[in-house]
């Protein structure tokens, strides 16, 4: 059975489902082919800062109701280093932006209730997806066991990191440039009550470790680990010991224990596909690059790309105009290389690296000094965090 559509979207991530949606409010027809069922999806636990422009967006295409209400706006975020906790005003920094604490699982959850809720195809739980033509596009999968077929005039490769989509470009097109970073991340949800108002990043001899949050009696806590950490290497009373100890100040604050629920080590690595385009294949969000989440830039990359790809497909369907489509590499890819620097220079100054010196760390206090101290540093740093990346 051949299908045929406008926008074939492979993956239904936030990539894949925002630009259904964008693509959807300009009369623009798309499918979205996902390979994992909708309960997965919206079980996913993954990022939860999201930049100004992300949530202006989301506000602005119908889909700020929830997060606007569940959500929480965090005006700053703490530096912690020496003991001793440093607040960067981002709000005052940015002139009065901020960032939003809201599920990524949650916008998906949104997402895909405000697409079926227009009538929009998502098909979950498909198989063996393949691109068989990128220039002529055409999707062959199959689809609750029986082949099917896809017909479009482009092709939207918003499959993430191991997906289908990167790996179907023939050799020699792509350049792929790779960081791997000596350690991970171990993260935990623990049922406890907020330790703190903002998000804490803190520095200290025994590795990075950072405290965020997901509701109000859930918090995401984080310690920097050896990448090839197993749930098993991190009994609950070790997780609560360095966190204690990788927090500790000397203004008496604590951080409040509770029932761990979920913990894992996250991969860190940095990684981005050039261009961001093959044929009429355009590749967005974590199937072209991938930032460690010390910049918690992730997921807002994805719906930066899809922004602009949105305005591309409009203006080709709209106008007959290809010049966008034509730029949309290598416009993404200045703000992908802009989060990648913060990421990488966030990661740089606040983890521990095997081998590390003492010439090392003070380099790195030093560092932290500077950016708590001189307001220029600081602004450089409140304006990535909340999203100008491209002033
Ligand atoms: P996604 O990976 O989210 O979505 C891709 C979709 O494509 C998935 O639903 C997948 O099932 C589907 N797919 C894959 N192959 C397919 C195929 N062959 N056929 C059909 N469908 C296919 N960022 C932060 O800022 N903070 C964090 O704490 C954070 N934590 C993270 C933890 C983990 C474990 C990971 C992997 C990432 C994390 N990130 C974090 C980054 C994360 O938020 C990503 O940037 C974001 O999910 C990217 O969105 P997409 O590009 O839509 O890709
Ligand atoms: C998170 O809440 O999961 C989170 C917050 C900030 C980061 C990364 C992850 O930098």
């Amino acid at each position: 059975m051949t299908a045929r559509v406008q926008v074939g979207i492979i993956g239904a991530g936030p990539a894949g489902l925002l630009l259904g949606h964008l693509l959807h409010r300009a009369g623009i027809e798309s499918i979205v082919l996902e390979n994992r069922s909708r309960e997965a999806i919206e079980a996913t636990i993954r990022a939860a800062v999201l930049e100004q422009g992300t949530v202006d967006l989301l506000v602005a295409t119908g889909l700020g109701e929830r997060m606007l209400r569940e959500g929480a706006v965090h005006r700053g975020v703490h530096l912690r280093f020496g003991g001793r906790s440093h607040r960067i005003d981002l709000h005052a920094l940015t002139g009065g932006k901020a960032i939003t604490l809201y599920p990524q699982h949650e916008i998906l959850r949104d997402l895909v209730a405000a697409r079926l809720a227009a009538g929009g195809t998502i098909r979950f739980e498909v198989e063996d997806v393949t691109i068989a033509d990128p220039r002529d596009p055409l999707i062959v999968y199959r689809d609750g066991g029986a082949p099917a077929e896809l017909r479009c005039d482009f092709i939207a490769g918003c499959d993430g990191y191991h997906g289908v989509c990167r790996p179907s470009i023939p050799a020699g097109v792509l350049t792929e440039h790779h960081h791997e970073y000596p350690f991970g991340w171990f993260g935990t949800l623990v049922r406890a009550p907020r330790s703190t108002e903002e998000l804490i990043y803190a520095h200290s001899p025994r590795g990075f470790a950072l405290v965020s949050t997901r509701a109000p009696d859930v918090q995401r806590l984080y310690l920097q680990c050896d990448p090839h950490d197993g749930a098993d290497a991190w009994p609950d009373e070790r997780i609560w010991k360095e966190l204690h100890a990788r927090l500790a100040t000397d203004d008496g604050w604590r951080l409040s224990e509770g029932e761990i629920f979920q913990k894992g080590t996250i991969a860190m690595r940095s990684f981005v596909a050039e261009p961001m385009q093959h044929e009429r294949l355009f590749l967005a969000g974590d199937a072209a690059h991938i930032v460690p989440p010390t910049g918690a830039k992730g997921l807002n990359l994805a719906v930066a790309d899809v922004r602009l790809l949105a305005e591309a497909l409009i203006v080709f369907y709209r106008d007959g105009r290809r010049d966008l489509l034509a730029a949309y590499s290598t416009t993404a890819l200045r703000r992908v290389w802009r989060a990648q620097q913060f990421a990488w220079w966030m990661t740089a100054m606040l983890h521990r690296f095997p081998g590390d010196d003492a010439f090392q760390e003070r380099l790195q206090i030093a560092q932290l000094d500077q950016v708590t101290r001189s307001r220029a540093v600081a602004t450089m740093m409140a304006e990535s965090y909340v999203g100008m990346l491209d002033s």
